[in-house]
Protein backbone atom coordinates (compact mmCIF):
# COMPACT_ATOMS: atom_id res chain seq x y z
CA UNK A 1 0.00 0.00 0.00
CA UNK A 2 1.26 3.30 -1.26
CA UNK A 3 0.36 6.77 0.59
CA UNK A 4 -0.86 8.45 -2.44
CA UNK A 5 -3.05 11.97 -3.30
CA UNK A 6 -6.82 12.46 -2.49
CA UNK A 7 -8.59 10.83 -4.76
CA UNK A 8 -12.70 9.85 -5.69
CA UNK A 9 -12.62 5.99 -7.13
CA UNK A 10 -15.14 5.70 -9.70
CA UNK A 11 -15.38 2.45 -11.53
CA UNK A 12 -14.51 -0.52 -9.24
CA UNK A 13 -16.93 -3.52 -8.70
CA UNK A 14 -17.39 -4.29 -5.09
CA UNK A 15 -17.76 -7.99 -5.92
CA UNK A 16 -14.08 -7.48 -7.52
CA UNK A 17 -12.77 -6.81 -4.49
CA UNK A 18 -13.47 -10.19 -3.14
CA UNK A 19 -9.92 -11.26 -2.13
CA UNK A 20 -9.46 -15.04 -2.43
CA UNK A 21 -9.05 -15.22 1.07
CA UNK A 22 -12.73 -13.96 1.68
CA UNK A 23 -13.80 -15.94 -0.91
CA UNK A 24 -12.96 -19.01 1.05
CA UNK A 25 -13.85 -18.12 4.38
CA UNK A 26 -17.12 -17.33 2.94
CA UNK A 27 -17.36 -20.89 1.35
CA UNK A 28 -16.72 -22.29 4.30
CA UNK A 29 -18.89 -20.31 6.54
CA UNK A 30 -22.21 -20.99 3.49
CA UNK A 31 -21.11 -24.43 3.01
CA UNK A 32 -20.20 -23.71 -0.50
CA UNK A 33 -18.41 -26.36 -3.02
CA UNK A 34 -15.09 -24.18 -4.51
CA UNK A 35 -12.67 -26.04 -6.70
CA UNK A 36 -9.94 -25.40 -3.76
CA UNK A 37 -9.94 -23.81 -0.16
CA UNK A 38 -6.10 -22.92 -0.92
CA UNK A 39 -6.20 -18.90 -1.95
CA UNK A 40 -2.97 -19.48 -2.99
CA UNK A 41 -4.38 -22.09 -5.45
CA UNK A 42 -7.55 -20.41 -6.03
CA UNK A 43 -5.37 -17.13 -6.94
CA UNK A 44 -2.94 -19.29 -9.67
CA UNK A 45 -5.78 -19.89 -11.45
CA UNK A 46 -6.60 -16.07 -12.33
CA UNK A 47 -4.88 -15.82 -15.54
CA UNK A 48 -7.36 -14.11 -18.58
CA UNK A 49 -7.14 -14.18 -22.14
CA UNK A 50 -9.58 -11.54 -22.37
CA UNK A 51 -12.96 -9.82 -20.34
CA UNK A 52 -14.79 -12.94 -20.84
CA UNK A 53 -11.89 -15.49 -19.10
CA UNK A 54 -12.32 -13.47 -16.30
CA UNK A 55 -15.86 -12.94 -15.81
CA UNK A 56 -16.25 -16.66 -15.96
CA UNK A 57 -14.01 -16.93 -12.59
CA UNK A 58 -15.68 -13.58 -11.16
CA UNK A 59 -19.26 -15.33 -11.28
CA UNK A 60 -18.19 -18.25 -10.35
CA UNK A 61 -16.37 -17.19 -7.35
CA UNK A 62 -19.38 -15.18 -6.33
CA UNK A 63 -21.33 -18.10 -5.68
CA UNK A 64 -20.02 -17.61 -2.22
CA UNK A 65 -22.18 -14.84 -1.27
CA UNK A 66 -25.28 -15.56 0.48
CA UNK A 67 -26.11 -13.39 3.65
CA UNK A 68 -26.57 -9.79 4.53
CA UNK A 69 -23.33 -10.01 6.83
CA UNK A 70 -21.20 -11.42 3.50
CA UNK A 71 -22.44 -8.24 1.81
CA UNK A 72 -21.23 -6.25 4.78
CA UNK A 73 -17.89 -7.95 5.37
CA UNK A 74 -17.12 -7.37 1.31
CA UNK A 75 -18.07 -3.63 1.55
CA UNK A 76 -15.94 -3.39 4.92
CA UNK A 77 -12.98 -5.11 3.59
CA UNK A 78 -12.55 -2.49 0.26
CA UNK A 79 -13.25 0.73 1.71
CA UNK A 80 -11.14 0.20 5.27
CA UNK A 81 -8.48 -0.70 2.19
CA UNK A 82 -9.57 1.81 0.26
CA UNK A 83 -9.71 4.91 3.25
CA UNK A 84 -6.11 3.60 4.14
CA UNK A 85 -4.60 4.40 0.94
CA UNK A 86 -6.30 8.39 0.06
CA UNK A 87 -9.65 7.34 -1.43
CA UNK A 88 -11.63 9.71 -0.05
CA UNK A 89 -14.74 9.07 -2.00
CA UNK A 90 -15.75 6.00 -3.70
CA UNK A 91 -18.75 5.15 -6.54
CA UNK A 92 -19.21 1.55 -6.50
CA UNK A 93 -20.79 -0.88 -8.97
CA UNK A 94 -23.13 -3.67 -7.64
CA UNK A 95 -23.90 -6.72 -9.91
CA UNK A 96 -27.45 -7.58 -8.23
CA UNK A 97 -28.47 -9.17 -10.91
CA UNK A 98 -25.39 -11.94 -10.39
CA UNK A 99 -26.62 -12.27 -6.45
CA UNK A 100 -30.62 -12.61 -7.25
CA UNK A 101 -29.97 -15.55 -9.48
CA UNK A 102 -28.16 -16.95 -7.15
CA UNK A 103 -31.00 -16.74 -4.68
CA UNK A 104 -29.98 -13.99 -2.48
CA UNK A 105 -32.45 -11.32 -1.25
CA UNK A 106 -32.47 -7.75 -2.65
CA UNK A 107 -32.39 -6.51 1.01
CA UNK A 108 -29.64 -8.33 1.89
CA UNK A 109 -27.38 -7.27 -0.70
CA UNK A 110 -28.41 -3.49 -0.11
CA UNK A 111 -28.98 -4.03 3.10
CA UNK A 112 -25.12 -5.67 3.93
CA UNK A 113 -23.25 -3.11 1.12
CA UNK A 114 -25.37 0.40 3.14
CA UNK A 115 -24.25 -0.97 6.22
CA UNK A 116 -20.74 -0.85 5.28
CA UNK A 117 -20.70 2.51 3.92
CA UNK A 118 -22.55 4.00 6.97
CA UNK A 119 -19.93 2.27 8.99
CA UNK A 120 -17.25 3.35 6.97
CA UNK A 121 -18.01 6.89 6.81
CA UNK A 122 -18.56 7.02 10.42
CA UNK A 123 -14.92 5.25 11.38
CA UNK A 124 -12.71 6.86 8.45
CA UNK A 125 -14.73 9.67 7.13
CA UNK A 126 -14.63 8.47 3.32
CA UNK A 127 -18.10 8.63 1.79
CA UNK A 128 -19.37 6.50 -0.65
CA UNK A 129 -22.61 5.72 -2.90
CA UNK A 130 -23.93 2.41 -5.26
CA UNK A 131 -24.35 2.52 -8.61
CA UNK A 132 -26.15 -0.68 -9.96
CA UNK A 133 -25.14 -1.93 -12.93
CA UNK A 134 -27.45 -3.94 -15.39
CA UNK A 135 -25.50 -7.19 -16.91
CA UNK A 136 -25.69 -7.18 -20.84
CA UNK A 137 -25.09 -10.70 -20.71
CA UNK A 138 -29.09 -11.20 -19.32
CA UNK A 139 -29.90 -9.08 -22.04
CA UNK A 140 -32.61 -5.80 -21.98
CA UNK A 141 -35.34 -7.24 -20.63
CA UNK A 142 -33.89 -8.23 -17.95
CA UNK A 143 -32.22 -5.33 -17.28
CA UNK A 144 -35.61 -3.70 -17.05
CA UNK A 145 -37.23 -5.98 -14.85
CA UNK A 146 -33.92 -5.25 -12.41
CA UNK A 147 -34.38 -1.48 -12.69
CA UNK A 148 -38.29 -1.64 -11.54
CA UNK A 149 -37.73 -4.17 -8.82
CA UNK A 150 -35.15 -1.97 -7.68
CA UNK A 151 -37.37 0.99 -7.15
CA UNK A 152 -38.47 0.13 -4.08
CA UNK A 153 -34.77 0.55 -3.21
CA UNK A 154 -34.23 3.56 -5.04
CA UNK A 155 -32.82 6.18 -2.27
CA UNK A 156 -29.79 3.50 -1.69
CA UNK A 157 -28.47 4.27 -5.26
CA UNK A 158 -27.66 7.09 -6.83
CA UNK A 159 -27.14 5.92 -10.41
CA UNK A 160 -27.41 3.14 -13.01
CA UNK A 161 -24.21 1.38 -15.27
CA UNK A 162 -23.87 -1.34 -17.45
CA UNK A 163 -21.23 -4.14 -17.63
CA UNK A 164 -20.33 -7.61 -18.04
CA UNK A 165 -19.56 -9.16 -21.77
CA UNK A 166 -19.57 -6.31 -24.05
CA UNK A 167 -18.92 -7.87 -27.23
CA UNK A 168 -22.83 -8.59 -28.83
CA UNK A 169 -24.39 -6.74 -26.44
CA UNK A 170 -24.56 -3.08 -27.58
CA UNK A 171 -26.10 -0.29 -25.27
CA UNK A 172 -29.06 -0.13 -27.65
CA UNK A 173 -30.48 -3.20 -26.03
CA UNK A 174 -30.61 -1.50 -22.68
CA UNK A 175 -32.30 1.97 -23.85
CA UNK A 176 -35.55 0.94 -21.90
CA UNK A 177 -34.05 0.29 -18.54
CA UNK A 178 -31.98 3.56 -18.73
CA UNK A 179 -34.61 5.51 -19.57
CA UNK A 180 -36.48 3.84 -16.59
CA UNK A 181 -33.12 5.27 -14.45
CA UNK A 182 -33.09 8.45 -16.24
CA UNK A 183 -36.91 9.82 -15.43
CA UNK A 184 -35.86 8.44 -12.03
CA UNK A 185 -33.47 10.84 -11.59
CA UNK A 186 -30.85 8.34 -11.20
CA UNK A 187 -27.28 9.20 -12.82
CA UNK A 188 -25.90 6.88 -15.45
CA UNK A 189 -22.76 5.40 -16.72
CA UNK A 190 -21.86 2.80 -18.79
CA UNK A 191 -18.67 0.45 -19.79
CA UNK A 192 -18.49 0.71 -23.59
CA UNK A 193 -14.90 0.83 -25.61
CA UNK A 194 -13.47 -1.91 -23.17
CA UNK A 195 -13.20 -4.59 -25.75
CA UNK A 196 -15.74 -3.31 -28.48
CA UNK A 197 -15.11 -0.41 -30.81
CA UNK A 198 -16.20 3.59 -30.72
CA UNK A 199 -19.88 2.70 -32.11
CA UNK A 200 -20.48 1.21 -28.92
CA UNK A 201 -19.71 5.01 -27.18
CA UNK A 202 -21.37 6.49 -29.59
CA UNK A 203 -24.54 4.46 -28.50
CA UNK A 204 -24.47 4.98 -24.83
CA UNK A 205 -23.79 8.47 -25.19
CA UNK A 206 -26.74 8.94 -27.40
CA UNK A 207 -29.18 6.32 -26.78
CA UNK A 208 -28.42 5.83 -22.97
CA UNK A 209 -27.55 9.50 -22.58
CA UNK A 210 -24.82 8.43 -19.82
CA UNK A 211 -22.66 11.08 -17.89
CA UNK A 212 -19.46 8.90 -17.69
CA UNK A 213 -17.98 6.36 -19.85
CA UNK A 214 -16.12 3.47 -18.16
CA UNK A 215 -13.07 2.23 -19.63
CA UNK A 216 -13.46 4.18 -23.22
CA UNK A 217 -10.14 3.18 -24.40
CA UNK A 218 -11.34 2.26 -27.75
CA UNK A 219 -13.07 5.69 -28.39
CA UNK A 220 -9.72 7.38 -29.01
CA UNK A 221 -9.80 5.09 -32.20
CA UNK A 222 -12.55 8.16 -33.89
CA UNK A 223 -11.35 11.41 -34.17
CA UNK A 224 -14.72 12.75 -34.11
CA UNK A 225 -15.73 10.93 -31.39
CA UNK A 226 -12.54 12.27 -29.26
CA UNK A 227 -13.64 16.11 -30.06
CA UNK A 228 -17.05 15.26 -28.66
CA UNK A 229 -16.08 13.71 -25.24
CA UNK A 230 -13.30 16.47 -25.05
CA UNK A 231 -15.65 19.48 -25.61
CA UNK A 232 -18.20 18.15 -23.66
CA UNK A 233 -15.79 17.09 -21.20
CA UNK A 234 -17.63 13.93 -20.67
CA UNK A 235 -15.33 11.79 -18.09
CA UNK A 236 -13.39 8.34 -18.88
CA UNK A 237 -12.91 5.70 -16.01
CA UNK A 238 -9.41 3.87 -17.27
CA UNK A 239 -8.31 1.05 -15.17
CA UNK A 240 -4.63 1.06 -16.30
CA UNK A 241 -4.01 -3.01 -14.45
CA UNK A 242 -7.69 -4.44 -15.17
CA UNK A 243 -6.39 -3.36 -19.13
CA UNK A 244 -3.10 -5.10 -18.98
CA UNK A 245 -5.02 -8.11 -17.04
CA UNK A 246 -7.87 -8.57 -19.71
CA UNK A 247 -5.51 -7.92 -22.71
CA UNK A 248 -7.21 -4.37 -23.97
CA UNK A 249 -3.92 -2.52 -23.84
CA UNK A 250 -0.39 -3.63 -24.34
CA UNK A 251 1.69 -6.21 -22.07
CA UNK A 252 3.54 -2.52 -21.40
CA UNK A 253 2.39 -0.07 -19.18
CA UNK A 254 4.90 2.27 -21.32
CA UNK A 255 2.68 1.90 -24.12
CA UNK A 256 -1.16 2.84 -22.23
CA UNK A 257 -3.13 4.94 -24.16
CA UNK A 258 -2.93 6.97 -20.84
CA UNK A 259 -0.76 9.88 -22.00
CA UNK A 260 -2.48 10.34 -25.15
CA UNK A 261 -5.53 10.46 -23.81
CA UNK A 262 -4.33 13.80 -21.55
CA UNK A 263 -2.47 14.93 -24.52
CA UNK A 264 -6.50 15.26 -25.86
CA UNK A 265 -7.44 17.04 -23.16
CA UNK A 266 -9.85 13.93 -22.10
CA UNK A 267 -11.01 13.89 -18.69
CA UNK A 268 -9.71 10.62 -17.31
CA UNK A 269 -9.56 9.41 -13.90
CA UNK A 270 -7.15 5.95 -12.74
CA UNK A 271 -9.35 3.03 -11.64
CA UNK A 272 -8.93 -0.10 -9.79
CA UNK A 273 -11.89 -2.03 -11.64
CA UNK A 274 -11.88 -5.07 -10.00
CA UNK A 275 -8.62 -4.92 -7.62
CA UNK A 276 -8.62 -8.68 -6.28
CA UNK A 277 -8.19 -9.78 -10.11
CA UNK A 278 -5.88 -7.16 -12.00
CA UNK A 279 -3.03 -6.98 -8.91
CA UNK A 280 -4.13 -4.08 -6.86
CA UNK A 281 -5.93 -1.07 -5.69
CA UNK A 282 -6.40 2.20 -6.36
CA UNK A 283 -3.09 3.26 -4.92
CA UNK A 284 -1.73 0.17 -6.71
CA UNK A 285 -2.42 1.58 -10.27
CA UNK A 286 -1.37 4.93 -9.60
CA UNK A 287 2.20 3.65 -8.49
CA UNK A 288 2.06 1.49 -11.45
CA UNK A 289 1.34 4.38 -13.85
CA UNK A 290 3.86 6.82 -12.17
CA UNK A 291 6.82 3.81 -12.77
CA UNK A 292 5.86 2.67 -16.45
CA UNK A 293 4.80 5.46 -17.42
CA UNK A 294 6.84 9.17 -18.33
CA UNK A 295 4.14 11.21 -16.25
CA UNK A 296 4.74 14.51 -14.87
CA UNK A 297 3.57 15.23 -10.83
CA UNK A 298 1.60 17.84 -12.44
CA UNK A 299 -0.10 15.05 -14.49
CA UNK A 300 -0.34 12.62 -11.90
CA UNK A 301 -2.04 15.75 -10.09
CA UNK A 302 -4.53 16.38 -12.71
CA UNK A 303 -5.78 12.75 -13.01
CA UNK A 304 -6.35 13.01 -8.85
CA UNK A 305 -8.13 15.89 -9.60
CA UNK A 306 -9.77 14.92 -12.48
CA UNK A 307 -11.30 11.99 -10.37
CA UNK A 308 -13.19 14.51 -8.60
CA UNK A 309 -14.46 16.49 -11.03
CA UNK A 310 -15.61 13.42 -12.65
CA UNK A 311 -17.42 12.04 -9.99
CA UNK A 312 -21.04 12.46 -8.65
CA UNK A 313 -20.35 14.70 -5.79
CA UNK A 314 -22.05 17.98 -5.18
CA UNK A 315 -19.46 20.62 -6.30
CA UNK A 316 -19.28 22.01 -3.02
CA UNK A 317 -17.94 18.50 -1.75
CA UNK A 318 -16.08 17.99 -4.53
CA UNK A 319 -13.88 21.42 -3.36
CA UNK A 320 -13.54 20.08 -0.13
CA UNK A 321 -12.41 16.64 -0.71
CA UNK A 322 -10.01 17.45 -2.90
C1 LIG B 1 -15.87 -5.99 -15.29
CL1 LIG B 1 -13.42 -5.29 -16.16
C2 LIG B 1 -15.12 -5.49 -16.35
N1 LIG B 1 -15.68 -5.25 -17.53
C3 LIG B 1 -16.99 -5.47 -17.68
N2 LIG B 1 -17.77 -5.93 -16.71
C4 LIG B 1 -17.21 -6.18 -15.51
N3 LIG B 1 -17.75 -6.65 -14.39
C5 LIG B 1 -16.78 -6.74 -13.47
N4 LIG B 1 -15.62 -6.33 -14.01
ZN1 LIG C 1 -15.42 -2.29 -14.89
Amino acid sequence: MMPMLPVAELHMHIEGSLEAELVVALARRNGIDLPTYDATELKNRYRFTDLQSFLDIYYANLAVMKTEQDFYDLGTAYLTRAAASGVRHAEMFFDLQTHTQNGVAQEAVFGGLTAAIDEARASSGITAELILCFLRHLGGEAATETMRDALPFRDRFIGVGLDSSELGYPPSLFAEAFGIAGSEGLHRVAHAGEEAGPEYVWEALDLLGVERIDHGNRATEDPALVARLRDEQIPLTVCPLSNIALKTAPPELADHLLPAMLAEGLLVSINSDDPAYFGGYVDDNFAAITAGLDLSPAQVGVLAENSFTSSFLPERQKESLR
